[in-house]
């Protein structure tokens, strides 16, 4: 099965969590990696932080949530989808990921994007990711690895959003 995984982190060396990531999924069971897209810095999106975190910051804390590190993967796997999703946890677990609230920064991210042509809609997990055709720190570096999967209008209605090419992953 084609898969592609989206990667993303700010905490911690987010750029080498990244590689890491990427090793440890090279690494997985009837898995092999096939290709890689460039890493992007971009703005934080879509973060809300309860008043309740937030009143434990100090009151000129602006560097809370960090930009991002992100990047597309793709790979080949016999794995099925839901031990794929066990494994991505348990990488992000290794990574050091704590869950204090929903969207808070993090040491590793990994949503998996598309699992072939598949739709999946269980309690668990949802493919293709719900909120990737909003999303251009998702969209751009597919793109880049499979132009197919995405289109001119869908990168357009995401073009306003902060996202710049840092590198190879
Ligand atoms: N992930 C989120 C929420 N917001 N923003 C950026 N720029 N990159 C992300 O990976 C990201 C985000 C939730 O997973
Ligand atoms: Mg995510
Ligand atoms: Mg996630």
């Amino acid at each position: 099965m084609l898969v592609y995984i989206a990667l993303g982190a700010n905490l911690g060396d987010a750029a080498l969590a990244l590689g890491d990531a990427e090793k440890a999924l090279a690494g997985l069971p009837g898995t092999s990696l096939l290709d890689r897209s460039s890493v992007y810095k971009t703005a934080p999106l879509g973060i809300e932080m309860p008043a309740s975190e937030r009143a434990c910051l100090p009151a000129d804390s602006v560097a809370f949530h960090p930009d991002y590190f992100n990047a597309v993967v793709s790979l080949t796997t016999s794995l099925t989808a839901p031990e794929l999703l066990k494994h991505l946890q348990r990488i992000e677990t290794d990574a050091g990921r704590q869950r204090p609230f929903p969207n808070a920064p993090r040491t590793l991210d990994l949503d998996l994007l598309l699992y072939g042509s598949a739709t999946i809609d269980s309690t668990s997990l949802t493919v293709p990711h719900p909120r990737m055709w909003q999303r251009a720190f998702v969209l751009v570096p597919l793109a880049e690895i499979a132009p197919e999967r995405v289109s001119i209008e869908q990168l357009e209605a995401v073009a306003h959003q902060a996202i710049w090419r840092v590198g190879a992953l």
